[in-house]
């Protein structure tokens, strides 16, 4: 775990202190009151986003909005440092170059239009980048996306606006000076 203040210049402390406390909190408490209300039982998360069609729109927004966060949570660090060792070679291997992965990243990013993520993940050995709307995510059945997550970025206005405004290139640029790529690396 980190401070608020610990992924400074690239993410402001009230933007992580609000987006923890009120936003993440809130898909929690709502997430909790639709499983209870629809009465849903899963073995874990992998079964609850596998049936999600299944379920309501509270349920799957919630859901997806508690286990994007966690994630993106840990995804993140101070102090990072770029992909090294099979995480590099991964990438290099699949996108011929971290630079060009970087830019196919921040494409996925940018080009989702209104709230949503974008996400690098693994599927049947490959890695792939893609987006999802809302609270979407890979794990989920139906969605463009589908695999294993090693990489989410959250690109609500919510997880910017405070420090970039409109300006969600820049919030994407600078994110790359917070991925945790050790956490990463370790989910190939
Ligand atoms: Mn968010």
């Amino acid at each position: 775990t980190y401070g608020y203040n610990a992924l400074e210049p690239y993410i402001d402390a009230m933007t992580m202190d609000i987006h923890y406390n009120k936003h993440h909190a809130a898909y929690i408490k709502n997430a909790n009151d639709a499983l209870a209300a629809e009465q849903i039982q899963v073995a874990g998360e992998q079964e609850f986003f596998a049936g999600i069609t299944k379920f309501s729109a509270k349920a799957r927004n919630n859901g997806g909005g508690v286990w994007n966060h966690n994630f993106f949570w840990q995804i993140m660090t101070p102090g990072s440092n770029g992909p090294t060792g099979k995480m590099l070679d991964a990438l290099n291997g699949s996108f011929g170059s971290l630079q060009e992965f970087k830019a196919q990243f921040a494409k996925a990013a940018m080009s989702r239009f209104g709230s949503g993520w974008a996400w690098l993940v693994l599927d049947q050995g490959k890695l792939k980048i893609g987006s999802t709307p809302n609270q979407d995510n890979p794990l989920m059945t139906g969605v463009e996306v589908t695999g294993k997550p090693v990489l989410a970025l959250d690109v609500w206005e919510h997880a910017y606006y405070l420090k970039y405004q409109n300006k969600r290139a820049e919030y994407i640029e600078n994110w790359w000076n917070v991925v945790n790529w050790e956490k990463a690396s370790g989910l190939l």
